[in-house]
C-alpha cells in the first residue's frame, strides 16, 4: 500500500512554520501559540495541515470568551440563532440531509479484519460493525481529505473524556473545520489548555480528524448555512492507531468525535486491551427512604429513554435519584474488586422529542441556559418546541418548524415541528439533580447493571439474571425498535446486543468473551445483572407498566435484591419478583400481564436469537453464550403452556 494518509513519519514531519500553503504562503495561526504545544501534538497538527490545507489554525482553550467569539460569528452568518426566551440558548438547523448518525458509512479498520468484526456466517451481512481494509480506507480518504479544509479555519480542540487528570479518563484532540463542533464539544467534553500538560505527562492522546467536506469555494448550494457532503460521508476508526477520521457530516455522533467514535468505539478497544469496560450505559444513584445510596449503570439502545431514566423523579415518597451520566459509562474494577464508573462526557446530547415536564422535568430545567438545540422548532416568543410539549405550551403559539414551515401548536396535526432526532446539547452541571460526585476522579461504585430495550412483547417488566454468565447472555439477546438516532425508518424490532450494535469498535465475539472473563477473576465483586422492559404491551396494545417516575418501584426491587432480600423466585428465563414483592401501592397494574411468560413466544425468541448470534458472530461466539441459550431453551421447554 502507498504510505497511508494517517501515518506520521519523522521524515515528513513539518513544523508549522515550514508548511507553505499554495497562494497563501505560511499558514497563519488565528489563535493560540502553536510552538508551546507538546511535540507530538505539533507533529499531528503539522501532518494534517499539510494534507487538509486550511486557511488558518485556531487552537481552542475552551474559555467563555472563545465561545462568545465563535457564537457571534455564527449568528452573523445565520448558522445559529438566539432563543430569546432564555439565557445563552441557541437554535441551529442543519441541511435536512444531515440529521443523524450514518451507520452505513461507519467503518472500523485494522490490518486483521477479525480484530474489528466477527467471522460472520457466509452470506450474512454483518451488523455488528463494518470492517474496511487499511488499503481501501486509505484510497477512500485520499479521495476526500487532501485540500478538504481549503478556505476554512482548522480548529484544534484539546479535550478530556472524564475529569481532567483522573486515572479513568482519556485525552483526545479533535481537528475540525466546523465551529458548531467546537461549540458542542466544549459542552460535551472538557476542553481546556490544561490538556497540553496532561499530554506532556502521559503522552497518549486519541487523534480525531473531522471535516465537513466542503472546501471553499463550495461547488454546490450550502443549505441552512450548514456545510456538509452527505454523498461522501465516511466515519472511519483506526483502533490500533487510536484514531478517528470523519468526513462529510456535521451532525452529532458523526462529528462530535469524543462521543460515540472515541468514548465507545475506540475506548471499547482500549478497554479490551487494558481490562476495563466502555459501555452505552447511563449511571445514576438511587437513595432509599432510609438514606442508603446505591449506584446503577443501565444499557438501553439509542432513543429508548436512558436520559429519562437517569433523571427520573421517583413517584414513591422518600426516594431520591441523582444523575452521573445519561449515555456512556467507563467502568473498571478497583484494587478492592469494586466496579467503579465514570461518565466520560460533560454534557447531555439528548433526543428532544418526547422530553417534557412530565417525562423529564429535570432535563427541561437543565435546558434553560447555555444550550444548543439542533433541528427543533422555535416559538414566536423565542422558545424551543418539539413533539411532546403540546400540552405544556399555549396552543396558539406560532411555530417555525425545523423545515421552516409556519403553523400554530393546535394547527400542527401530524406534521413534525421538530425532526424526530432533533437534539438538545446542554451542560450536565446545570441539571438540578446532578450528583455531587459526578466528576469524582475515582468514579462511583456500581452495584447493579441493567439491560433493557423498547420491544412490545413477551419479556417481564423486571427480572434478575441467575448469575453473571446468564446476565451476559441476556444482554447479548437485547432487542429494540429501530430509532431515528440513525438512518432507520419505521419501527422494526432490531437486535441490539448489549445496546452496543452501532458502537462496536472490535470483534463482538471477543467483546462477549471479555465480559464473561470477569467471572473468572475471583477477587472481583461482580454487580448483579438485571433485565427490564418498561414498554411491555398487552393484547389491546396498552402499556402494562406505567414507566417514568414509577420505574422506581422496579429499581427498589432490584436494589433490595442487591442487599440479598429473599424476594425473587426462579422462572425458566431468570429470577422474577415473588408475587407481592414489588411495591405497587397506589398504581393500577395487573401482575399477570407484567410477568406472564408466553411459552411459544419465548421459544421462538430464543431460537431466533441463537440464529442471529450464530450468523453474526460465527466461530467467535463464546461457547458459554450458546450454552446459556441452550439451558434457557431447555428450561422454557419444560414450562406448562398455561
Ligand atoms: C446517542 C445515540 O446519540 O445513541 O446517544 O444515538
Ligand atoms: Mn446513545
Amino acid at each position: 500500500m502507498a504510505m497511508p494518509l494517517w501515518n506520521e513519519h519523522d521524515e515528513s514531519y513539518k513544523e508549522i512554520h515550514e508548511i507553505i500553503v499554495p497562494h497563501l504562503g505560511h499558514i497563519p495561526i488565528g489563535k493560540g501559540d502553536f510552538h508551546r504545544l507538546p511535540r507530538d501534538v505539533r507533529h499531528f497538527i503539522g501532518h494534517w495541515v499539510d494534507i487538509l490545507n486550511p486557511r488558518t489554525i485556531y487552537i481552542c482553550d475552551g474559555s467563555d470568551d472563545e465561545a462568545h467569539e465563535i457564537i457571534s460569528k455564527l449568528e452573523e452568518r445565520g448558522t445559529l440563532h438566539k432563543l430569546r426566551k432564555y439565557e445563552n440558548n441557541y437554535i441551529c438547523r442543519t441541511d435536512p440531509k444531515d440529521v443523524a448518525r450514518v451507520e452505513s458509512k461507519t467503518y472500523i479498520s485494522t490490518e486483521d479484519q477479525y480484530m474489528s468484526v466477527p467471522h460472520v456466517k457466509e452470506g450474512t451481512k454483518g451488523i455488528l460493525g463494518q470492517w474496511e481494509s487499511p488499503e481501501v480506507l486509505n484510497k477512500d480518504l485520499e479521495e476526500r481529505m487532501p485540500g478538504c479544509m481549503t478556505g476554512r479555519t482548522m480548529y484544534v480542540i484539546p479535550f478530556s473524556m472524564g475529569p481532567v487528570g483522573s486515572p479513568l479518563s482519556k485525552i483526545g484532540i479533535e481537528l475540525t473545520d466546523s465551529s458548531y463542533v467546537v461549540l458542542s464539544m466544549r459542552i460535551m467534553t472538557r476542553v481546556t489548555s490544561e490538556i497540553w500538560n496532561v499530554i506532556r505527562d502521559h503522552h497518549e492522546f486519541v487523534k480525531c480528524v473531522h471535516s465537513v467536506g466542503c472546501p471553499r469555494p463550495v461547488k454546490w448550494k450550502v443549505i441552512n448555512h450548514w456545510p456538509c457532503n452527505p454523498e461522501k460521508t465516511l466515519i472511519a476508526h483506526l483502533p490500533d492507531k487510536r484514531m478517528v477520521i470523519s468526513y462529510g457530516s456535521g451532525y452529532g455522533g458523526n462529528s462530535l468525535l469524543g462521543k460515540k467514535c472515541f468514548a465507545l468505539r475506540i475506548a471499547g478497544r482500549i478497554a479490551y486491551d487494558e481490562g476495563w469496560m466502555a459501555e452505552h450505559m447511563l449511571i445514576m444513584s438511587v437513595t432509599n427512604p432510609q438514606g442508603v445510596e446505591k449506584f446503577i449503570a443501565a444499557a438501553f439502545p439509542s432513543a429508548c429513554g436512558k436520559t429519562n431514566m437517569a433523571m427520573l423523579e421517583p413517584s414513591l415518597p422518600g426516594w431520591k435519584v441523582q444523575v452521573v451520566g445519561d449515555d456512556i459509562a467507563w467502568m473498571r474494577f478497583d484494587k478492592n474488586g469494586v466496579l467503579r464508573g465514570i461518565n466520560p462526557e460533560r454534557g447531555f446530547f439528548g433526543v428532544a422529542p418526547g422530553t417534557n415536564y412530565k417525562t423529564n422535568p429535570n432535563a427541561m430545567k437543565t435546558l434553560l441556559r447555555n444550550s444548543i438545540m439542533t433541528n427543533i422548532a422555535e416559538g414566536d416568543d423565542g422558545s424551543f418546541f418539539w413533539e411532546g410539549m403540546e400540552k405544556e405550551v399555549d396552543p396558539d403559539l406560532m411555530l417555525t418548524s425545523w423545515l421552516g414551515e409556519r403553523f400554530t401548536v393546535k394547527e400542527k396535526g401530524d406534521r413534525k415541528a421538530a425532526h424526530p432526532n432533533s437534539r438538545f446539547c446542554c451542560p450536565a452541571e446545570q441539571c438540578p439533580i446532578i450528583h455531587p460526585k459526578w466528576e469524582d476522579p475515582e468514579g462511583v461504585p456500581i452495584s447493579a447493571l441493567i439491560f433493557g430495550g423498547r420491544r412490545p412483547e413477551g419479556i417481564p417488566v423486571v427480572m434478575e439474571s441467575f448469575d453473571w454468565k446468564h446476565g451476559v447472555m441476556l444482554g447479548a439477546s437485547l432487542k429494540s425498535e429501530a430509532t431515528a438516532a440513525a438512518e432507520f425508518k419505521g419501527k422494526v424490532i432490531m437486535h441490539d446486543p448489549m445496546a452496543m450494535r452501532p458502537f462496536m469498535g472490535y470483534n463482538f465475539g471477543k467483546y462477549l468473551q471479555h465480559w464473561l472473563d470477569f467471572e473468572d477473576k475471583p477477587d472481583l465483586k461482580l454487580p448483579k445483572i438485571f433485565h427490564v422492559k418498561w414498554f411491555r404491551l398487552d393484547e389491546q396494545g396498552k402499556f402494562v407498566w406505567p414507566g417514568f417516575g414509577e420505574n422506581i418501584r422496579a429499581i427498589d426491587w432490584m436494589l433490595r435484591r442487591c442487599d440479598g432480600e429473599d424476594i425473587a423466585e426462579p422462572s425458566p428465563i431468570g429470577l422474577l419478583p415473588k408475587k407481592g414483592s414489588l411495591n405497587l401501592d397506589g398504581i393500577n397494574t395487573d401482575w399477570n400481564k407484567m410477568f406472564n411468560l408466553p411459552k411459544d413466544y419465548l421459544l421462538g425468541d430464543i431460537e431466533e436469537t441463537r440464529k442471529f448470534l450464530q450468523e453474526q458472530t460465527g466461530t467467535d461466539l463464546p461457547k458459554e453464550i450458546l450454552n446459556q441459550l441452550s439451558k434457557q431453551e431447555e428450561r422454557i421447554k419444560t414450562m406448562s403452556t398455561k
